[in-house]
């Protein structure tokens, strides 16, 4: 009994992640599938890397992004204590696989350590707050040359506020102003001259916070800023941003002359923050298939403008989405169930005629 069920569990690992059609037999992999596109990612962590999961990783994606363990507070938590063995661990697996690796992110007003900011109580002057950012910014780009092929340089500097241009609130505008979102790229360029360099953002679509957006990165393309991508996140929920408001968007900032990214997609079961949990039913796993069908018919047909789509997440069997915006509220965003299995989504976006696979976009 105990060596059928571990029969059963063997056979359950070796077979995640690989889908198959039953009559032919055939496997398919959406970063095959979409070889002639663009690569396909997902935002993962050492210990997802570390489990089952990991063969669905290897079998669906080419390219992969951590989910955290990139960000100031994991890689930098004390002043010139430098931690990277986390972050090493996923780069080392994108290239034992041979997948492509976006960092993410140097500078944000999340998830960035106090210290950054502080001096003793006070608030940190201009001038250490910049060689603070530059010396975090030479030291983690250096670290990951030649491996990490995208950054997302700035994330989120862009207001949500409509009456506001950029993010007042973010310490990084308080102490530094305006100028640190160009020094941010300035020193990223210097520390690594191939890497493409993103402003990343959310909400993307939304026409006051995509202007704003067009408005910063016109601005910096003039001043001869190294900005060479715009990321939209793509947070996502069944039903909206709509079609039209996704190519808007894609348009307006390819229009700019920078590649566009889709770097953290998922699209949430909920309306809102005060929809109660529900469980993934059929007819919910419709809907939200014929959305991701709606929007990967866009990302192919802009597929001269886009150059990645990453999941924010591998499978529904973790998501920050079960903490976000309401903790505890599980959620069923990316193309694989609890169980790795392929939902209708996947099958959705992978029902299309592929056309011949043209040679690589340079740089990308
Ligand atoms: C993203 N922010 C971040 O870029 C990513 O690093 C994080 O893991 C998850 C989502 C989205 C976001 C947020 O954090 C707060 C409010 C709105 C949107």
């Amino acid at each position: 009994m105990k060596k059928l069920l571990l029969l059963i569990i063997l056979l359950n690992f070796i077979n995640a992640g690989h889908c198959q059609n039953a009559r032919t037999g055939q496997l398919f992999s959406l970063a095959q599938k979409y070889q002639a596109y663009f690569p396909i990612g997902a935002a993962v962590s050492p210990r997802v890397l570390k489990s089952a999961d990991s063969i669905l990783i290897i079998n669906q994606y080419n390219s992969l992004v951590a989910e955290n363990h990139m960000k100031p507070m994991w890689i930098q938590p004390k002043e010139n204590v430098f931690k990277f063995e986390n972050a090493d661990f996923v780069a080392a697996f994108a290239k034992r696989h041979n997948m492509k690796l976006r960092g993410h992110t140097l500078v944000w007003h999340n998830q960035t350590p106090d210290w950054f900011f502080k001096e003793g109580d006070q608030p940190v002057s201009k001038e250490v707050l910049k060689e603070r950012m530059h010396k975090h910014i030479q030291t983690v780009v250096s670290h990951f040359k030649d491996r990490v092929y995208a950054w997302d340089v700035v994330n989120e500097a862009i207001s949500e506020d409509k009456n506001e241009y950029l993010r007042t609130s973010s310490p990084w505008y308080k102490i530094m102003g305006e100028d640190y979102i160009e020094l941010a790229f300035q020193y990223a360029h210097e520390a690594d001259p191939n890497a493409i360099l993103f402003y990343n953002d959310f909400n993307t679509w939304q026409p006051e916070k995509r202007d704003k957006i067009i408005r910063l990165v016109k601005s910096l393309k003039e001043k001869g800023v190294p900005v060479g991508g715009i990321g939209m996140q793509g947070h996502w929920k069944i039903g909206s941003p709509t079609k039209e408001q996704i190519k808007t968007a894609i348009d307006m900032f390819a229009a700019l002359g920078v590649t566009v990214q889709i770097t953290e997609l998922d699209v949430s079961v909920y309306q809102s923050d005060t929809d109660k949990q529900v469980e993934m039913t059929p007819e919910l796993e419709q809907q939200q298939a014929d959305y991701y069908r709606m929007c990967f018919d866009v990302f192919r047909e802009k597929k001269d403008k886009i150059s990645s789509v990453t999941f924010w997440g591998a499978a529904d069997n973790y998501t920050w989405l079960n903490n976000f915006p309401v903790r505890g509220r599980k959620n069923y965003p990316l193309l694989f169930d609890t169980k790795l299995q392929p939902k209708k989504a996947f099958n959705l976006i992978m029902k299309f005629e592929a056309s011949p696979n043209p040679p690589p976009k340079e740089g990308i």
